[in-house]
């Protein structure tokens, strides 16, 4: 036997006696590394004759070779067997069933925004927001309420605070979400079709009144869109809010400065054993208020009104929340109360789609 017989013979068996990856890499370094048994043979061809060069430089390189081939095949297999190891201790039973954990909930009014922008969607709506500290111009004069005008007495507006001797008229918390579609009209022109849900501020506390409640406006400003366009979009709106075959509207005519004419809209509906139900019955109920633009409301947000018209329409957001899922007062919205939401919340990541059913 050959001295790289006995070589290879010793490092094959290092080898395969290797018992992990850290051991087998100083196997390499002791056979194949710099200072290794293999490359100091390698540096003896040097002082060699040339013939003798010749056959033992052919037979080192092979045996680097094989040694080399050798060393990753059973890195190779100790890596399967860490990685059998790993997933041993490792395993999942994805068969087993999920542990429920408390997630908390959607509260009522997120979920009806969630619900109004679906349907207001679907008909070709886009969501507008805008701040809720606005200028007085944009809250009023822009709307057609002028500073003497009894309406921004009506309002109940909480104002800001300016700096002593600041004598600009101060900033209002909003009082309406419309300053929203100034903003949009302004930003977008005509023609536009867009919503503004949010919050709203007006300094009121009682039963039926919180000093922050939530409105969505609606606003659609083409050349020509009429009244017509405005009952179809509210039916619309209803019937699928209310997830019912049909509604019925009644409006009645009415006055809001910015738009002309204005008109309040009532639903059908009946209260059999307190109970309400929408589309049918004897009954009517108050669910929002609408109109076309008042003429000077489109100057004002740089729209001709010579050119385009459209309706606008506004509603209270608590309230139609209540009115679907029978929650019968309004302040249990504001108090955080985890039983209360616990009991009126909405699954969370089950958000409504028109073709999911809105509500499920
Ligand atoms: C622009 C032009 C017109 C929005 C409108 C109403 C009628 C209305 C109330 C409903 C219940 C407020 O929450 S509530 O108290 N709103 O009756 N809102 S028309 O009209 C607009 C809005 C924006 C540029």
């Amino acid at each position: 036997m050959t001295a790289l017989d006995t070589l290879r013979g010793k490092y094959i068996e290092a080898i395969a006696a290797a018992a992990d990856e850290a051991a087998l890499e100083d196997v390499r370094l002791a056979a194949l590394g710099k200072k290794g048994e293999i490359s100091l043979k390698m540096r003896e061809l040097g002082q060699m004759s040339p013939e003798e060069r010749q056959t033992v430089g052919a037979a080192l390189n092979r045996l680097r070779d094989e040694l080399d081939a050798s060393l990753r095949a059973r890195k190779a297999g100790l890596a399967d067997a860490a990685l059998d190891a790993r997933l041993k201790t490792e395993w999942l039973d994805v068969t087993l069933p999920g542990r429920p954990r408390r997630m908390g909930t959607i509260h009522p009014v997120s979920q009806v925004m969630a619900e109004l922008t679906a349907i207001f969607a679907d008909m070709g709506f886009a969501v507008a927001e805008g701040p809720q500290v606005e200028s007085d111009w944009f809250n009023f004069d822009a709307l057609n309420i002028p500073p003497e005008h009894p309406a921004r007495q009506e309002h109940d507006t909480f104002f800001m605070a300016r700096a002593p001797g600041d004598a600009r008229p101060p900033h209002v918390l909003r009082t309406h979400t419309s300053p929203v579609q100034i903003r949009a009209m302004q930003a977008q022109g005509a023609p536009i079709r867009v919503i503004a849900p949010g919050r709203v501020y007006r300094m009121d506390m009682d039963q039926t009144h919180t000093p922050m409640f939530h409105q969505v406006e609606g606003l659609a400003i083409d050349r020509d869109i009429s009244m017509a366009n405005l009952k179809w979009v509210l039916e619309e709106f209803c019937r699928a809010f209310f997830e019912v075959p049909s509604v019925e509207l009644r409006f009645r005519a009415s006055h809001f400065p910015f738009t002309e004419p204005s008109a309040e809209v009532d639903i059908r509906c009946s209260w059999e054993g307190g109970q309400l139900k929408i589309g049918e019955g004897d009954g009517w109920l108050e669910i929002l208020g609408s109109g076309m633009v008042h003429p000077k409301v489109l100057a004002a947000a740089g729209v001709n009104p010579d050119e385009w018209q459209g309706f606008a329409f506004g509603m209270g957001i608590d309230r139609i929340a209540m009115l679907k899922y029978g929650i019968p007062d309004l302040r249990a919205f504001f108090e955080s109360d985890l039983r209360w939401l616990r009991h009126y919340g909405f699954a969370a990541l089950d958000m409504p789609d028109l073709a999911g059913g809105l509500s499920r």
